[in-house]
């Protein structure tokens, strides 16, 4: 069956998505969004395990679109559980009818671009077909779940669950034995929570993460009318900040300054808590004898809160730089360690060896369990692109092109993939912004750009090439001048055996590409070619 009534075909139904239905719809387009989960929310959908917290504080986790939504909803912490955020994009999702326009439980299996019609055809995984002249993707960074290939992965005889498709059902850890295998944000988030339930709980960890604490609190009425009062101004700043997450930094250098203010200054800081810590002195990120001063305090901070010595070594991170593999933030994860039911396992001199039906095997140990939770994280920021079989001119495949590393212009467009738009694609912000500030402003670009296609009668709108192989260079460019391609990160796509080490969010910083991308727009969408109907 072929359903050919839209002008847009939007994947995802998470923020990303909802939001461009909406925008598409207010100014007169037709679009029609396919979903994968049997409801809006995205990450905040799949993402149900103990303790999941989105790292971004409540009051800007949230679409400034809306004058009457950012007054009227109500946060009740500073950093939103996934329960509160999922409860606000249903909200959303009824307050402004989104939900007839959205299928849900369709998984977009292949997109192909029809190039004697100039339009997509989307496939679900029913076989049922839509066409539609542009495609949008709103498939998150963070979708595409990654599990190990371990030997024996899938023989273990107890209950298995990955972080990012936990069941609706809440998970029972009373009484029973767990391990947990990875110690990224969702383990961190995890683990303090499950040994409040389980009988024991056993930690793998591969490589030891800086976590930072969240130093979550109920909101005060106080402190939501004073912030929704300055909405307005505040909102104007995230978005022409570094990160879309307003903070303070501090431009001196920290090296020339005594050790004794940095110390009291990084004491400050870690009492605020959140990621903004590694925003403290402007050269963390850049200059590794800056970085270390702030990665000692945190391994002061590690060692001073685990009584065990040697426990407290292991979880002491000294492989890469800190702030350059995402940055955790916490409630007790380190005291976690302790408790006397919670063991830690290095993998640093030997990895996991098998899976087997009883639980995990190191060497010559062999780990039983009763449940076991991959905590492995995801093939970031490209998997949820590649895994759909995109294809465009001469059948050319998405995944193809992006063998040697995803390649774009701006991070929403790609030659040879004309009428397509990527919201938070690689090469954009995404990732290391505030989401929602880099969702709001790709969905009001993109479709600012399907007004002046619709006004000029463009039927076919392709990035050049060139423009591509500039942005490319560029977003490299910015990112050899800080330590971030010095770890072995997801931003790095190094957590997936094979795939290319390309460092893929643009950290030039959410103000500086937002001005880049209003100038494109500014000159007629330079570097895209556009052609006209007929
Ligand atoms: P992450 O941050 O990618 O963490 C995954 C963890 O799993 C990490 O500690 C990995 O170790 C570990 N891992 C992966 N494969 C293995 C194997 N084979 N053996 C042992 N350990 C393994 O994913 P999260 O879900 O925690 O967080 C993702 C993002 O979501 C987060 O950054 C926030 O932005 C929200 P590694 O470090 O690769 O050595």
């Amino acid at each position: 069956m072929t359903d050919d009534s839209h002008d847009a075909i939007i994947i995802g139904a998470g923020f990303a998505g909802m939001y461009m239905l909406h925008t598409l719809r207010e100014r007169g387009f037709r679009a029609h969004v396919y979903e994968k989960g049997d409801d809006v929310g995205g990450t905040w959908y799949w993402n149900r395990y103990p303790g999941a917290r989105c790292d971004v504080e409540s009051l800007y986790y949230c679409y400034s679109f809306s004058e009457e939504l950012q007054q009227e909803w109500r946060w009740t912490e500073r950093y939103p559980s996934q329960p509160e955020i999922l409860r606000y994009a249903r909200h959303v999702a009824d307050r402004f009818d989104l939900r007839r326009d959205i299928s849900f439980g369709t998984t977009a299996r292949s997109a192909a671009y029809d190039e004697d019609a100039d339009e997509w055809v989307l496939t679900t995984e029913d076989g049922a077909r839509t066409r539609a002249r542009f495609l949008i993707t709103a498939v998150g960074c963070l979708s595409a779940t990654q599990l190990p290939d371990l030997p024996g992965r899938d023989s273990f005889a107890g209950e298995a669950y990955h972080t990012g498709r936990w069941p609706h059902e809440p998970v029972d850890f009373g009484g029973k034995r767990v391990g947990v295998i990875g110690t990224g944000s969702s383990a961190i988030q995890a683990i303090p929570v499950i040994a409040e339930q389980a009988a024991s709980v056993t930690v793998f960890q591969r490589t030891a993460q800086f976590s930072i604490p969240a130093h979550n609190h109920p909101l005060s009425d106080e402190e939501q009318r004073r912030v929704k009062a300055d909405y307005g101004r505040l909102r104007a700043e995230a978005r022409m900040s570094h990160s879309g997450i307003l903070s303070e930094q501090r431009e001196e250098d920290p090296l020339e300054l005594p050790a004794e203010q940095v110390r009291a200054e990084l004491e400050r800081r870690w009492a605020i808590g959140g990621t903004t810590f590694t925003a403290t002195y402007e050269a963390t990120l850049r200059d590794p004898d800056a970085n270390a001063l702030s990665a000692e305090f945190v391994r002061d901070k590690i060692r001073a809160t685990v009584d065990d010595p040697e426990t407290a070594e292991l979880l002491c991170p000294y492989d890469h730089p800190i702030g350059t593999k995402r940055i955790c933030v916490d409630t007790d994860y380190y005291a976690t360690y302790n408790r006397e039911h919670v063991e830690l396992v290095s993998l640093r001199e030997q990895p996991i060896s098998e899976i087997t039906p009883r639980g995990v095997r190191v060497g010559d140990r062999e780990h039983e369990f009763d449940v076991l939770v991959f905590a492995t994280g995801y093939d970031a920021l490209t998997g949820p692109l590649t895994r759909i079989d995109i294809r465009g001119v001469d059948g050319l495949r998405l995944r193809d092109k992006w063998r040697d590393g995803p390649r774009s212009y701006l991070g929403v467009a790609n030659a040879g993939f004309p009428n397509m738009f990527t919201i938070t694609g690689p090469g954009s912000p995404s990732v290391l912004s505030n989401m929602i500030v880099s969702i709001e402003q790709h969905v009001e670009w993109i479709a600012e750009h399907l007004e002046h296609l619709r006004e000029t009668g463009t039927r076919r709108c392709e990035a050049d090439p060139a423009a591509e192989r500039e942005w490319a260079e560029h977003v490299n460019e910015v990112a050899d001048e800080t330590l971030f391609p010095q770890a072995a990160s997801w931003y790095m796509g190094a957590n997936v055996p094979g795939k290319p080490r390309v460092f893929m969010p643009y950290i030039g910083g959410v103000g500086v590409y937002r001005e880049l991308c209003d100038e494109v727009a500014r000159q007629g969408y330079r570097g895209f070619h556009l052609t006209a109907a007929g």
